[in-house]
């Protein structure tokens, strides 16, 4: 898998560490935002939204959205767990930090 982002960016360094945490195997590509590399045609064809972090699986099917991307690399580790409580827990502090932080 393929993972797009800037290491200085809080939305990307969030993903980057889960992949550090559960050693994930992956690219990580770094993009160049100030020099509008979210903005290509290749990479708008990738992420419509126009923004890192972007994952791209192994099919090219690509998810955007950082909590997103947490959510997909997490499923079916110890982190997320089985527990609705635990799981609407942790959607409550991703909800959180993107509205209110
Ligand atoms: N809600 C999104 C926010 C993503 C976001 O704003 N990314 C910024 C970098 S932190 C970006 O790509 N900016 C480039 C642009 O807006 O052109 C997420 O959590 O992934």
């Amino acid at each position: 898998m393929k993972i797009y982002g800037d290491i200085q960016s809080g939305n990307c360094y969030k993903v980057k560490l889960l992949t550090s945490l559960i050693d994930i195997e992956h690219e990580w590509i770094e993009v160049d935002i100030l020099a509008n590399e979210t903005q290509t045609d290749s990479f708008l064809t990738k992420n419509p939204n126009g923004k890192i972090p972007l994952l791209e699986l192994e099919d090219g099917s690509c998810i955007s959205e950082s909590n997103a991307i947490l959510h997909y690399l997490a499923s079916n580790t110890a982190l997320i767990g089985n527990s609705r409580f635990t799981s609407a827990k942790i959607l409550q502090w991703q909800f959180f930090e993107q509205y209110s932080h």
